[in-house]
């Protein structure tokens, strides 16, 4: 047998140094003398690579071997850094910082050192790399398929209270961790016509001529799980031309012209649209989706026929998740490869297909949900227009038997709007593909079949289910808070890191034990003085370790109202000017997250925000019991850094709005107290630590549907609340935008005007929860009982659980250990 220490890749403190001076002076092409961080920092990412190529061909062999396939679709991906979450998984920590230590590096700094694919915009593109450490961990062969935008979301920096978007670039120094496969290549058609023509056999067929081919090129990222050999594996295509040149443009010598075609090619996957809500109309977004799509499912047909399969059983060699609509494209397009392409009838193409696909729902705004004019639709995608009506004439047949006479539902339930302009509807199109359809939390799953898809829940009750949400325990406890991880595994031993529920349950126990808790404090003060640290050197504010870390991290967006904080933040200071003596604890409201570019409110929030801080911030009469701070550039890594520092979580969005959440979970389980609504998994999270270690206030969904049925006047709590109309007349003076009136207004007047997110309404049941929490906060030993609650109580947050529940009622995956391929 090989023995891995006679490889490149023993796990001995000695055979890591030695690969690590290896892939310095050979892959690096670098000298110990005048190596620099990033030199060190690569030859150790490659080091650690190399043990994760060893594990990787296993992992591709599982994947010819096994039954079943989970291949999840994705648009997005944030993986964040990789090289402490391998070394962790891996369980080389030690023997690493050994190895480091004997060539005079600093592990820590090292992997501090190093950026993040920044290859989503929020939580749904975090929420697809934790199931990926979770598929990995619970040892599933596991394919993530999405694009390798060479651009991912923009670098937020603040400039005068502003933000400025700066373009990322995370491919500037290499990236260490992907293996690129020119071999593996696909050709993806795009435009053009279709045209129709009889085949040897005498059959009628149909023939897409495109107007152009772009290549794409698999790079792929081993994802490990957690001390498993299993690695999950992150398949991103990037985009090219097919050939370089046109030889015949250039021949005539028109060099410019040869080289186009190129330049578009590769403006494919060139950069993320960095929305979290759709804009229609936009070609390049839908060629993206379709680039994407198509190359992943070619390439699970590749993989089949290598294992042996025919076509025809392609459902039960993968199980394909949807993660929203962004991907529902493959449906029309698994379609054409199996009918056009494959030869398969339409009727056993069709039950391919549904067997194959399953679809997560993420949203309940109606504006979010994507469609695609019809004109740029035929333009991009000629020939899957035609199946998405053909599969639209043979589903609304089906309806037209089971609502004999019901037009209007018809109307509604048909994969195209027929408004004035034509539409594609993905959202229907991916339901009426799919066996399964969920939603991320309860409250979410039940609001989408009372709203967004009550036809189709209707239609199809049996296709429904919830799947909430969860996280990573590893990244998201152990890397981020090894203080925390630690007392918790010296309490209930170390399987919680695994096998969260029922071990971390144990922790109860210790809520009332004072050494424990005088433990659990330490901790968490030394997370929030590394917070603070961070803080000063990026924004130059210096905040007070010893007070109440009150944080909102989250993309900037109304419905989540980083506002309503604002308006808390303002009446704190109103409060503590006017009191002196006020019986509160020293509070710093921390926010982070980014706005889309284009959408002005939320970066008008975002200024908002600032202002205060800049009065707050240097005002002596607050100095120590007030600070403000917007910490620039929210992303994994700044996360890692922010949720062990919290003590307080705010969950604010208006009820029925966010779909989930999943930074409420992150926060929690690092021992923050939540305040929050009764929204999104939050509901959930209340029911789990129990009411009492919860603070919530609020509408609830069906109130805040009822208000607007009622008539919703905001005006009216303006008049009637005299702290309001003083915080809202401040503003409106310029108190905050050094006497410009007019700053604000949009602000202000949309609250007094529409509020269509409610704050006004919410206003004074927030305050009171706020006042709660600082009166919680005061009594030490009872705040840290709350907290250690917090944690024990979470375990169902573990993303494995979240995972274990697809595999069970949606993928009906067998675990590698389970199939005993191993
Ligand atoms: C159409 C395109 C521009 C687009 C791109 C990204 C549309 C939406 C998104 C991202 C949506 C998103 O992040 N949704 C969030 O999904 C999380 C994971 O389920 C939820 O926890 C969260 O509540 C929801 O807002």
């Amino acid at each position: 047998p090989i023995v891995r220490e006679d490889l490149r890749t023993g796990l001995t403190a000695e055979a890591i140094k030695n690969d690590i001076l290896e892939n310095l002076v050979y892959v690096q092409a670098r000298i110990p003398k005048i190596a620099t961080r990033n030199d060190w920092y690569m030859a150790l990412a490659y080091t650690v690579r190399d043990r994760l190529l060893e594990r990787w061909g296993m992992a591709i062999e599982s994947l010819q071997q096994s039954s079943r396939a989970v291949c999840y679709l994705s648009a997005e991906f944030l993986p964040g850094p990789h090289l402490g979450n391998a070394i962790l998984n891996l369980g080389m920590y030690e023997q690493t910082k050994e190895a480091t230590a004997r060539l005079g590096l600093d592990l820590d700094a090292l992997i501090s050192h190093e950026g993040e694919p920044g290859l989503g915009n929020g939580e749904l593109g975090r929420l697809a790399a934790c199931f990926l450490d979770s598929l990995a961990t619970l040892e599933i062969p596991t394919i993530g398929y999405g694009i390798r935008y060479e651009f991912g979301i923009f670098d937020q920096e603040i400039h005068d209270g502003w933000q400025r978007e700066v373009t990322d670039k995370w491919l500037a120094f290499g990236n260490p961790w992907e293996i690129v496969r020119p071999e593996i290549a696909y050709y993806v058609p795009l435009g053009g016509y279709t045209e129709t023509y009889y085949d040897r056999l005498g059959r009628f067929r149909v023939r897409w001529v495109p107007e152009r081919v772009v290549k794409g090129i698999a790079h792929d990222t081993p994802i490990p799980g957690y001390h498993v050999e299993n690695v999950a594996l992150l398949r991103l295509w990037k985009s090219e031309a097919c050939e370089s040149f046109d030889f015949q443009a250039f021949n005539e010598g028109d060099y410019y012209g040869a080289v186009e075609d190129k330049v578009a090619s590769e403006t494919i996957s060139k950069v993320l649209y960095p929305n979290d809500e759709p804009i229609p109309g936009k070609e390049l977004r839908l060629s993206q989706q379709f680039f994407f799509v198509s190359c992943s499912l070619q390439d699970m047909i590749r993989v089949h026929r290598l294992g042996g399969g025919v076509p025809a059983t392609f459902d039960r060699r993968y199980a394909v998740q949807l993660n929203d609509t962004h991907p529902a494209i493959a449906v029309a397009e698994l379609m054409r490869l199996l009918v056009d392409k494959q030869r398969i009838d339409w009727e056993r193409a069709w039950e391919i297909t549904r067997n194959t696909f399953s679809y997560t729902n993420h949203t309940l705004l109606p504006e979010a949900l994507e469609k695609w004019p019809l004109p740029l639709f035929r333009k991009v995608l000629p020939r899957h227009l035609e199946i998405i009506f053909e599969i639209n004439r043979r589903f609304l047949e089906d309806v037209r038997l089971t609502y004999p006479g019901d037009s209007e539902r018809l109307r509604r339930l048909s994969l195209i709007e027929e408004a004035d302009d034509r539409y594609v509807r993905m959202a229907n199109l991916a339901a009426v593909g799919s066996h399964a359809i969920n939603g991320v939390a309860a409250l979410h799953t039940d609001l989408l079949k009372e709203t967004v898809m009550r036809d189709f829940y209707e239609l199809y009750p049996e296709r429904f289910l919830n799947v909430t949400n969860g996280v990573s325990p590893r990244r998201w406890m152990l890397l981020c808070n090894p203080g925390m991880s630690g007392l918790i595994t010296d309490a209930v031993g170390e399987n919680w890191v695994c096998n969260s529920q029922d071990s971390i349950a144990g922790l109860e126990s210790f809520a009332d034990d004072g050494a424990f808790r005088e433990a659990w404090r330490k901790v968490k003060q030394g997370n929030k003085m590394e917070l603070a640290r961070h803080i000063s050197e990026r924004t130059g504010i210096v905040v007070n370790p010893e007070s109440l870390f009150d944080i909102q991290v989250k993309r900037i967006h109304e419905y989540k109202r980083q506002h309503l904080n604002a308006l808390h933040i303002i009446s704190l200071y109103i409060r503590l000017k006017r009191t002196p003596s006020l019986d509160v604890p020293p509070r710093t409201v921390i926010f982070g997250g980014k706005a889309a570019p284009g959408y002005a409110r939320a970066k008008l929030i975002i200024k908002f925000i600032n202002s205060i801080a800049d009065v707050v911030n240097i005002d002596p009469d607050v100095a120590d019991r007030l600070k403000v701070v917007f910490f620039p550039d929210f992303n994994v890594k700044n996360g890692q850094l922010i949720y062990p520092a919290a003590d307080l979580s705010e969950q604010i969005s208006t009820a029925g709005k966010e779909a989930s959440g999943t930074g409420n979970m992150k926060f929690s389980l690092n021992g923050a107290l939540t305040i929050g609504t009764l929204d999104g998994a939050n509901v959930e999270i209340r029911e789990a630590v129990g009411p009492e270690n919860f603070l919530v206030f609020g509408l609830t969904a069906r109130e805040v549907t009822d208000l607007k049925m009622r008539g919703y006047r905001p005006w009216e709590s303006y008049e009637q609340n005299e702290e309001l109309r003083e915080i809202i007349d401040l503003v409106r003076s310029g108190f905050f935008s050094r006497g410009d009136r007019d700053l604000f207004e949009p602000l202000v007047n949309e609250l007094l005007s529409r509020d269509e997110y409610c704050l006004l309404a919410d206003y004074p049941s927030y305050l009171e929860a706020q006042e709660k929490a600082g009166k919680a906060y005061l009594v030490q030993g009872q705040w840290l009982r709350m907290s250690i609650l917090n944690v024990a109580r979470m375990g169902g947050f573990s993303s494995d659980r979240s995972i274990r529940e697809y595999l069970d009622h949606i993928w009906k995956v067998d675990s590698l250990k389970a199939s005993g391929s191993r």
